[in-house]
């Protein structure tokens, strides 16, 4: 059953990666990532925050690549948590330039991978220049059909779940509904998250094991993967171990 992948059949992506042993039948099709430990990379290194968020960044291009490469269709990154505006006035004004710095140099080879670009969180307190840059990209992707690159801004779980539960209500009284017409699917309907598919991995970075209020709902069913790695230092490598370990694990669903 463990082969060796050899290569997804629709791309020619090269990577230096080590393939061995990712049974290309069982890829987990949506990855959730935590990207945390930029700031600790960086005092590690006597160097300013902001220069691991930078680092941080750079890891992005080659994560969203090789997720694309082996047939991953969903790929999630939480880059900022509703929580993170509680950090230092200059460190969130960094922060929110890293978007248009990314897309500014990705952009291109996002569009040649055909990589669609989402966004998952509130655009509310963020700066103009923020969403302009996103907007651009997600309408300049929105005809691709290659990995969904869903980037987590300005997203807390719990006020999304609010927000839905708030949708829910609306709707029914709206299409005059009895309340035992509430289900699953309606909730998950109304979630930040749409019609994208729960995670089937989740990766969180730098040796945290807890899920700070990330897609509380959406995570249910999802294989937890944890790592002491900081995220500016993670790989391909780190990424392969972690499909691999998916791989192991019997997923059953709470059945037999
Ligand atoms: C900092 C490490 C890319 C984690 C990565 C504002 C935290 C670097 C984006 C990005 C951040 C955002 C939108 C988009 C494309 C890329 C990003 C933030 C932080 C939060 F469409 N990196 N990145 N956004 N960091």
């Amino acid at each position: 059953m463990l082969k060796k992948f050899t290569g997804f059949k629709k791309k020619n992506i090269k990577s230096e990666a080590d393939n061995t042993l990712l049974d290309d039948k069982n890829i987990p099709k949506h990855v959730a990532i935590i990207m945390d430990g930029n700031g600790r990379w960086a005092n590690k290194r006597g160097l300013p925050r902001i220069a691991g968020h930078r680092e941080g960044m750079n890891v992005i291009r080659k994560i969203v690549r090789r997720a694309n490469e082996i047939g991953v269709e969903t790929l999630t990154l939480y880059a900022f948590s509703t929580e993170n505006w509680k950090r230092p006035k200059s460190e969130v004004e960094f922060l929110m330039r890293l978007p248009e710095m990314f897309l500014n140099k990705e952009l291109p080879t996002l569009m040649e991978e055909n990589v669609v670009i989402r966004l998952t969180g509130s655009k509310e307190n963020l700066p103009k220049h923020t969403i302009n840059a996103v907007d651009k990209a997600i309408s300049a992707t929105k005809g691709n059909d290659g990995l969904i690159l869903n980037i987590a801004l300005n997203y807390g779980s719990r006020s999304e779940i609010i927000q839905a539960v708030k949708k829910v209500y609306e709707s029914l009284e709206k299409e005059q509904l009895p309340i035992d017409s509430i289900s699953e699917e309606m909730l998950n309907k109304h979630l930040m998250t749409g019609d994208l598919r729960d995670p089937d991995l989740l990766i969180r970075t730098s040796g945290e094991i807890r899920l700070s209020n990330f897609m509380l709902w959406q995570l249910a069913y999802a294989e937890f993967w944890f790592t002491e790695v900081l995220w500016p230092d993670f790989t391909e490598e780190h990424f392969n171990e972690a499909i691999r370990v998916y791989q192991k694990r019997a997923r059953r669903y709470g059945g037999v």
